[in-house]
């Protein structure tokens, strides 16, 4: 791996637009140098789509959906293009792993076992799942027959993040394509390696122009997409400030969009929970994929009587937490993906000083390698619910811990979040745990469980965390329009207007 790393830093990769069934020349355009965030090298160079590379994907996608024979495909058809590409993906898991790897800095064993698998999960799933999904058929009032049907939305734009680039964009890409629509995906503009690659290893399986891709930044080819008249709905994940100023865009057009923006998660763990169990998950939902995850569950509250040993606990292993080279077997921290969000965390660690909170370990730039965007796991004592780190979504190895002593207390401060993402319950009280997940103001509630996404669900946030659901018939309903049919069975008695009395 380390050769192939030291070949792609001799001779970076070249990312750019495939457009109706090719890709694009790396003609002379902004070129974005794309890195690697352990060793700062260049890996890529991105040539970035204009607002006219935009507009030829948008009506490459349009003519395929409008004109060509996706949007009638049988279900049969669609099946064996997405199970295609699901072999596709696992057929390439080692070399997508790789990849994902040195551009975002997550570790290998993540994008390996987490990461990839499930971007070809998706595929699996939505083949699955459009042989079951149906309509409705409403027959109870005598003489008519109401029929709902759910018909492609048409060119969806999918726009995807830099914390898991393949997984979360595949995850779009699937549920747009199984549902008839054609698309236009741009990924990152800092993580678009495994994206584009995908485009490389499953040429030929789709109909031409029915996926698209775009490469550049948010405010150039994000802004020309998401502003382009030709596409029906924009799928997003990313920030929030960036999915507000996507939907003020969108409301110019009357666009519909499924949004899934930031979290701050409360991970709530009562006195009588596996504390092991609750401890390993604590660990997991702060540190896994360096921090970087939208339900992480870092915004930790632990019941009084347990607080002491919880916190010590979590003290001693944070510190222990192996920080490395992504690349290398054993590394369960690697750096962030830039400078800039590496500054991010020195800057949440000296707010939370400032306002009052305890360090309790990390809190500073690692110094241990000689490249490489790494900040050491930080965990904080905070002293109350009010103070930023407890506030804003950091989106890094950070936890911001908090004890409460009642079940309504804690409730009450883990909704008083702008977010509502996830909500994580650590109790063995089966009734409690039933209350906490009516109560909590989030579109998911995992109770006795870590990070974990059942695709036949709908994963997706409550207030600033989003708009839609995306699995089963969340992605449904994000990638359909509804449609509804009403028909006479027999002649309908109806008033004879202006035949007279
Ligand atoms: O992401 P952006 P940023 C959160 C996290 C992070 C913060 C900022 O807190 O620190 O967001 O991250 C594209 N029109 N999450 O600024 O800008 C951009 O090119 C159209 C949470 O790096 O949201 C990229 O493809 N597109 C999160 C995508 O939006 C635009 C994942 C995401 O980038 C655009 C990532 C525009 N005007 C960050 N501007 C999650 N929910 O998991 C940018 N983009």
């Amino acid at each position: 791996m380390q050769t192939r790393r030291n070949e792609i830093s001799r001779h970076p990769l070249v990312i750019r637009g495939y457009v109706g069934g090719r890709f694009t020349d790396a003609s002379p355009t902004e070129e974005i140098a794309v890195i690697d965030p352990a060793t700062e090298q260049r890996v890529a160079t991105l040539y970035e789509s204009s607002a006219e590379e935009v507009d030829r994907a948008v009506i490459a996608a349009r003519t395929a959906f409008d004109r060509g024979p996706w949007g009638r495909a049988t279900v049969a058809e669609r099946q064996k293009a997405l199970l295609a590409i699901h072999d596709a993906i696992l057929a390439h898991a080692e070399e997508l792993a790789f990849l994902e790897t040195i551009n975002t800095g997550i570790p290998l064993s993540q994008t390996r076992n987490v990461h990839i698998p499930r971007a070809a999960y998706n595929f699996r799933f939505f083949a699955e799942y459009i042989n079951q999904a149906g309509g409705e058929v409403f027959t109870q009032e005598p003489g008519l027959m109401s029929l709902v049907t759910y018909e492609p939305i048409g060119v969806c734009a999918l726009i995807g993040p830099w914390n898991m680039p393949l997984g979360l964009t595949a995850m779009k890409i699937a549920g747009a394509l199984a549902f008839g629509n054609a698309c236009v995906v741009k990924p990152s503009e800092l993580t678009p390696l495994t994206v584009t690659r995908l485009f490389e290893i499953i040429e030929g399986i789709l109909p031409e122009g029915v996926m698209n891709l775009v490469n550049g930044r948010g405010p150039v080819t994000g802004t020309a997409l998401v502003s382009h008249p030709g596409i029906d709905m924009v799928s997003f994940t990313g920030g929030t400030v960036t999915g507000s100023a996507i939907l003020a865009s969108l409301a110019k057009g009357i666009k519909g969009s499924a949004m899934e923006l930031g979290g701050k998660s409360a991970n709530i763990v009562f006195a009588d929970a596996d504390f092991d169990q609750a401890l390993d998950a604590a660990l997991m939902s702060s540190f896994m994929n360096n921090g970087q995850m939208c339900l992480a569950g870092s915004r930790i509250f632990i019941e009084r009587k347990i607080a002491d040993r919880f916190i010590e606990a979590f003290s001693r292993r944070v510190p222990a937490l192996k920080i490395g080279d992504p690349i290398q077997e054993g590394t369960e921290i690697g750096p962030m993906i830039n400078a800039a969000q590496r500054e991010r965390m020195a800057r949440y660690a000296e707010s939370g000083l400032s306002e009052g909170a305890t360090l309790l370990c990390g809190g500073h730039r690692f110094s241990g390698l000689a490249t490489g965007y790494y900040f050491e796991p930080t965990a904080m004592l905070a002293p109350s619910n009010e103070v930023a780190i407890c506030r804003e979504e950091i989106f890094g190895p950070f936890a911001a811990i908090q004890v409460f002593d009642e079940e309504d207390e804690v409730i009450a401060k883990a909704n008083e979040s702008d977010f509502g993402l996830v909500g994580y319950v650590w109790t063995q009280d089966l009734q409690r745990s039933m209350r906490a997940a009516s109560a909590l103001r989030t579109g998911t509630v995992l109770v006795n469980t870590p990070i974990i996404r059942d695709l036949r669900t709908g994963f997706g946030g409550y207030k600033q965390s989003g708009l839609g659901r995306e699995g089963a018939k969340g992605s449904q309903a994000m990638f359909t329009e509804m449609k509804t049919t009403i028909i006479a069975r027999a002649p309908r008695t109806l008033p004879r207007m202006g035949a007279g009395a």
